[in-house]
């Protein structure tokens, strides 16, 4: 893959690093509203939504300079919706003519690897793959997306997740975290009773959580053709159905052939929690956010893998708050999540 992934920013590389440029963005950033939320920094306010200052700095970069490529195709989500299970499941889709010469990168290496993000680095392996890729991740909302991405002919996939699922994700990931960054510290400490608070009013990096869904549904009720809104209860029930789907989204349709060779499978059990957790660049490796602000464990992308595991960290009240948080949220909207508190 080169090292664009198909894609070219609109000007040198040297606007992540010119000293006005960072200045400028500073800027912006020390005037926005800043408080506590579930992340290992402050959050910053800014066009709705709650930022870390690192990934807010990416976004306004990304605002400024990021011009798709007509084929890109860019994976969305909110923190903790599916967004490593999506990756696989795209790249492998992308790349299945390469499987067997040698074997699919996805065995050696993260699925952030395969897919970087649009607005942060996270990567635990440096080296770029020769394989030319057209897929971009981004956590960003997506009325904050660079307008170059809303006015471009580049498709967008959006995955999303019980709430309940995602605020119990998150709380266990941000646990994990290791913050090297000087204004950041551990967030292990963080009671998931305060944690829980936080999430229901929405101080959540890239938060609120239903403001983020509710943006790609409506993009998605506009144009079809251009969002693909997905669920991840959906994708665990029948990965198959929507695997071709998705795939035929992207226009890399399987062929009656691949079907009958059992190509779909392939992609189903080489994407699945059980085999990613289990390979060794998912159990033991690390992967770094930003070149200095904080590093993770492979594993904590891969925790359990299930629908409803809420029920293990979640008081009943507090399952019943979140629903009517999104019941009330969600009115209206035409999205509804099936999901009863004390099933
Ligand atoms: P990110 O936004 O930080 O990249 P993301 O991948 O969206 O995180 O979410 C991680 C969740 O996806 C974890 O859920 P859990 O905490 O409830 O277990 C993780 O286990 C789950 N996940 C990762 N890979 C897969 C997979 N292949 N299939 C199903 N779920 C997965």
């Amino acid at each position: 893959m080169n090292q664009n992934h198909g894609t070219t920013c609109n000007g040198p590389e040297e606007y992540w690093s010119d000293p006005k440029t960072h200045e400028k963005y500073k800027e912006i950033i020390s005037t926005t509203p800043q408080r506590k939320g579930i992340w290992v920094a402050d959050l910053h306010q800014h066009e709705g939504f709650w930022w870390s200052a690192y990934s807010l700095k990416g976004v306004l970069r990304a605002q400024d300079h990021f011009m798709p490529q007509p084929n890109n195709v860019i994976l969305s989500s909110a923190p903790k919706s599916g967004t490593t299970w999506l990756k696989a499941l795209s790249f492998a889709v992308m790349t299945r003519s390469h499987f067997d010469e040698p074997a699919s990168p996805l065995l050696t290496r993260l699925a952030h690897d395969c897919v970087p993000f649009l607005e942060t680095e996270v990567r635990s392996n440096p080296q770029n793959l020769d394989l030319d890729v057209p897929l971009l991740a981004t956590h960003i909302p997506y009325t904050s997306l660079p307008k170059s991405v809303i006015d471009s002919d580049c498709k967008i996939v959006y995955i999303c997740r019980d709430p309940k699922d995602v605020f119990v994700s998150l709380w266990h990931f941000v646990r994990k975290m290791n913050p090297k960054a000087t204004d950041a510290s551990a967030s292990k400490d963080l009671h998931l009773e305060d944690a829980f608070e936080l999430f229901c009013e929405g101080f959540s990096s890239f938060g609120p959580y239903w403001d983020h869904v509710l943006g790609y549904w409506r993009a998605s009720l506009e144009s079809p053709e251009k969002v693909l809104f997905l669920k991840y209860e959906d994708l665990k029930n029948d990965t198959i159905s929507w695997i071709k789907r998705l795939a035929q989204f992207m226009d890399y349709p399987f062929s009656s052939d691949e079907e009958q060779k059992g190509m779909v499978h392939k992609i189903v059990n080489l994407c699945s929690f059980e085999n990613l957790s289990s390979l060794e660049v998912n159990k033991s490796g690390i992967t770094q956010v930003g070149t200095n602000f904080l590093s993770l464990k492979n594993s904590s992308f891969f925790r359990k893998g299930e629908v409803g595991d809420w029920k293990n960290h979640l008081k009943l009240e507090m399952a019943m708050r979140l629903d009517q948080i999104t019941e009330q949220k969600l009115k209206g909207s035409g999205l509804t999540f099936h999901f009863s508190s004390n099933a």
